[in-house]
């Protein structure tokens, strides 16, 4: 069986290698994917037989698309847009937009095929897909983000709808491009529908939205800690990033009694022995939010904390390690040293942040390892949730979207037990979440037929 797995992702990985030549990010995705689900495919002769994960790897449609747009000193500036519609079996493409100059195909082939996954998981109707820009909006004023996003906006606004695509935001979009990007989409189609999430809360948006990601991925790290007999309280916690999910994965681990000592940009990182606490957690979302600033203007204002810069957290010593910043971020050097400073938990807020090689750090020493498609699956099931609301015209508490993204990540904990539970007790979560995920979108795929 063992040498029938090999041959069986060997020759699947080969193809789409060949096919999709240099997108190593996708790559690396599907292969994470392919080696979990392998031996169910080769037991399911009728999935093989259909090909689905031939059609599964494949988008349903790109879009590549000109940016054209005038900066603040009236120059031309071209950028490229996308969208990557990856499947609808089970409800209309939903997922971000991103906003970085490291966008290309690949990148966005690798999270719109995760998010198929993701959603599928959240139990919500709620296909996959995933867009953006090379624009960057670092050091950009307000008029140059409003301009660039109507411009992006007037192209992607004949391929999306709140029954087609629901694009929300991601890596350099947040509510200000949400907010630009939804204004030009009803003035240009001239309807308010629910077309984006993460709107603003006075137009349409769902109180927790812009918390859930964090949130999520706390709460589903709570799930793991809890299976053995651990808890967030009193553990030091390493968070990577600085932006939206990490700000609310600081207030979540603060608000279930955990301590959290690291923040993290491209630059570098900083690090507060004593703990980011609530009131300095409320600088950094003013630095950040508000400001536009980096991380290391931290050590200016609590000069105990320290900042260090072209590295990454890795190394400090922790309980609970939560990467919520980008893909790849976290190597299996990094791995290994979380391992022997004694980290016991590692929640990826992020989508893919740890390497192939960390993850199989992690599961060789049974450590308790959860993939963003499972941990950070609150941010979209809240999109999920915003949708609802906006089909029904009213708007929950902030209590009703808590209890609902609470009890949906409980569920997809549930679902990874299931599937991922090894026979000497072990829960895999990469595998769990593999199989778990596809089994839902593989019958709808069957089910419709060879579309
Ligand atoms: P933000 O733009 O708010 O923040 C991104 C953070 O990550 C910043 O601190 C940024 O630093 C850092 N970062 C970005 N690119 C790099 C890089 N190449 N190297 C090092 N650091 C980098 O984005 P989000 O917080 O929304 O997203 C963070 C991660 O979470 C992404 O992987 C995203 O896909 C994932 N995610 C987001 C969800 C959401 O709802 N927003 C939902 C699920 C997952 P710098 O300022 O230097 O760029
Ligand atoms: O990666 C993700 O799940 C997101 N960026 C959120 C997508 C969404 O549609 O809310």
């Amino acid at each position: 069986m063992e040498e029938e797995v090999k041959n069986y992702v060997d020759t699947f990985m080969s193809t789409l290698i060949a096919r999709n030549p240099g997108e190593k990010e996708f790559h690396q995705a599907v292969r994470e994917v392919v080696e979990s689900l392998a031996p169910y495919i080769i037991e399911n002769p009728q999935l093989r037989k259909s090909k689905i994960l031939e059609r599964i790897t494949e988008p349903e449609r790109v879009v590549i698309f000109r940016v054209p747009w005038l900066n603040d000193r009236g120059e031309v500036e071209i950028n490229r847009g996308y969208r990557v519609q990856m499947n609808s079996a089970i409800g209309p493409y939903k997922g971000g937009i991103r906003f970085h100059p490291s966008v290309n195909l690949s990148v966005l082939k690798f999270l719109a095929f995760e998010q198929t996954f993701k959603n599928s998981l959240t139990t919500l109707p709620m296909g996959g897909g995933k867009g953006g820009s090379d624009f960057n909006p670092k050091n950009r004023s307000d008029e140059e983000v409003m301009k660039f996003c109507q411009s992006f906006m007037t192209e992607l606004q004949r391929h999306i709808g709140s029954d087609t695509d629901v694009p929300a935001g991601d890596i350099g979009v947040g509510g200000r491009e949400v907010g630009y990007m939804y204004g030009q989409y009803k003035r240009l189609r001239n309807e308010f529908t629910g077309t984006l999430t993460g709107k603003g809360l006075g137009w349409g948006g769902s109180p927790l939205r812009p918390e859930a990601t964090g949130y999520g991925t706390c709460y589903f790290a709570e799930a793991m800690l809890a299976t053995r007999g651990e808890s967030f309280k009193d553990k030091t916690v390493v968070i990577s990033g600085s932006g939206n999910v990490a700000q609310y994965a600081v207030q979540k681990t603060l608000q279930l009694g955990g301590k959290p000592v690291t923040l993290s940009d491209s630059n570098g990182y900083i690090h507060d022995p004593d703990g980011i606490d609530a009131g300095k957690l409320q600088y950094v979302f003013e630095l950040k939010n508000i400001f536009r600033g980096r991380i290391k203007e931290y050590v200016e204002r609590y000069p105990k904390a320290k900042y260090y810069e072209g590295q990454k957290p890795w190394g400090v010593k922790c309980d609970i390690a939560l990467p919520c910043a980008t893909q790849n971020e976290l190597d299996g050097e990094a791995a290994a040293l979380l391992v022997k400073n004694g980290c016991k938990c590692v929640a990826e807020g992020a989508n893919m942040p740890s390497t192939p090689e960390a993850i199989a750090v992690f599961q060789n020493a049974k450590l308790l390892y959860a993939p963003g498609k499972a941990a950070n699956a609150g941010g979209v099931a809240t999109s999920g949730l915003e949708m609802t609301q906006n089909s029904m015209r009213i708007s929950w508490t902030p209590e009703e979207v808590d209890a609902k993204l609470h009890s949906i990540m409980s569920d997809i904990h549930a679902a990874c037990i299931k599937y991922g539970t090894e026979e000497d007790g072990y829960i895999n979560y990469v595998k769990g979440a593999n199989i778990a995920g596809f089994i839902k979108v593989a019958g709808a795929m069957l089910s419709q037929g060879l579309v």
